[in-house]
């Protein structure tokens, strides 16, 4: 076989983009080879910072993500991008996007930008991309962006991924001004209001700095709000710079360390759901206990929540008595 998992591991830590590039597709698509890859580089993984940049659609993500690639490589630093597009799976519109707003890099190999559907991975989006941000490591990115859309549930837990996230709004970005204010939005560590060229955005930006003074009292970290027009990197690099601030906050305070066991915690809790979720309907299928439950249901003697209840104490237990022995 061309390729084996030994050899695109070997292939990827040493630097190799196809071998980056095949090992992706492979932890999207989630299944044992997945499973393999991260066993084998997940003990040497942990030093690369992750930067969530999420906001609803058109904001001017990517434009910024792309000014940020500037700033990055001119540290010296490898960055890797990973542009989610949950809204439109199938038209690849939002990815051609991307990858035109972020040409300007494709010749630099220290750059390596992958747009991911939201499809493929049994546990979602969110789970691959945790193993997608993980390949990238490996092969030697000491940044890793996640550009993802929207503030909806499947957003938060992406955004939950990265060490910094940073909210990206727009003037008169009203939906969202809300959304701080009711704490939908507390997941900000920067505030970016982009397309500062546009009428209304230190109004906006007051507003968000006047809702943070509330939701942020007493807290070590204040989120600065900045103001940018991404398209001609005119503030970028003060977003950078807090980023910057914000790592060292992190790794300075501890509170690296307690935010990455919490996310760890959260994959941890989706990675038993996602496998017993996938092994629950055959173990069910053979479980004597689960087929008596099913006749008393179908009697009406039992009512769903009740059997549901049951089937967990008797896996519990069963567990428990196996532990004992
Ligand atoms: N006026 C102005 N337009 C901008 C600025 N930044 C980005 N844009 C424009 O806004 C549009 C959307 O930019 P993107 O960077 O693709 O926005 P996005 O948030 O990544 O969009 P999605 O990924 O589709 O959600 C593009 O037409 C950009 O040229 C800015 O600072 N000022
Ligand atoms: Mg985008």
């Amino acid at each position: 076989m061309k390729f084996t998992l030994e050899s695109i591991t070997k292939d990827l830590v040493a630097g190799d983009r196809r071998a980056l590039a095949r090992a992706i597709s492979l932890v999207e698509d989630g299944g044992p080879d997945a499973v393999w890859l991260v066993r084998q580089l997940f003990p040497k993984l942990g030093r690369a910072h992750l930067i969530g940049i999420t906001g609803s659609p058109g904001v001017g993500k990517s434009t910024l993500v792309d000014a940020l690639i500037a700033e990055i490589r001119a540290d010296g630093l490898k960055v890797g991008v990973l542009a989610i597009d949950p809204s439109s799976p199938f038209t690849g519109g939002a990815i051609l996007g991307d990858r035109i707003r972020m040409q300007g890099h494709t010749m630099d190999k220290n750059v390596f930008i992958r747009s991911m559907a939201n499809r493929g991975h049994a546990g979602g989006t969110a789970l691959a991309t945790y193993d997608a941000a993980r390949m990238l490591e490996a092969s030697g990115y000491d940044i890793v962006i996640i550009e993802t859309v929207g503030v909806g549930q499947s957003e938060l837990s992406i955004a939950q991924t990265a060490d910094t996230t940073v909210l990206v709004l727009m003037p008169g970005s009203g939906d969202d001004i809300q959304a701080i204010k009711s704490g939908i939005m507390e997941i900000g560590d920067i505030f970016v209001v982009n397309k500062g060229d546009m009428p209304g955005a230190n109004k906006t930006a007051s507003e968000i700095i006047a809702s943070l003074e509330l939701s942020t009292k007493g807290a070590e970290w204040k989120p600065p709000v900045h103001v940018t027009n991404a398209e001609v990197n005119e503030g970028t690099r003060s977003v950078w710079e807090s980023i910057r601030k914000h790592k060292n906050f992190l790794d300075h305070s501890g509170q690296l360390k307690e935010k990455r066991k919490h996310k760890l915690e959260s994959e941890l809790s989706e990675l038993v759901a996602d496998i017993a979720r996938n092994n629950l309907k055959t173990s069910l299928k053979h479980s004597s206990h689960v087929q008596g439950l099913l006749l008393r249901l179908c009697d009406h003697q039992i009512d769903p929540h009740s059997a549901a209840e049951s089937v967990i104490e008797d896996i519990f237990s069963s567990k428990e008595v196996e532990q004992k022995k």
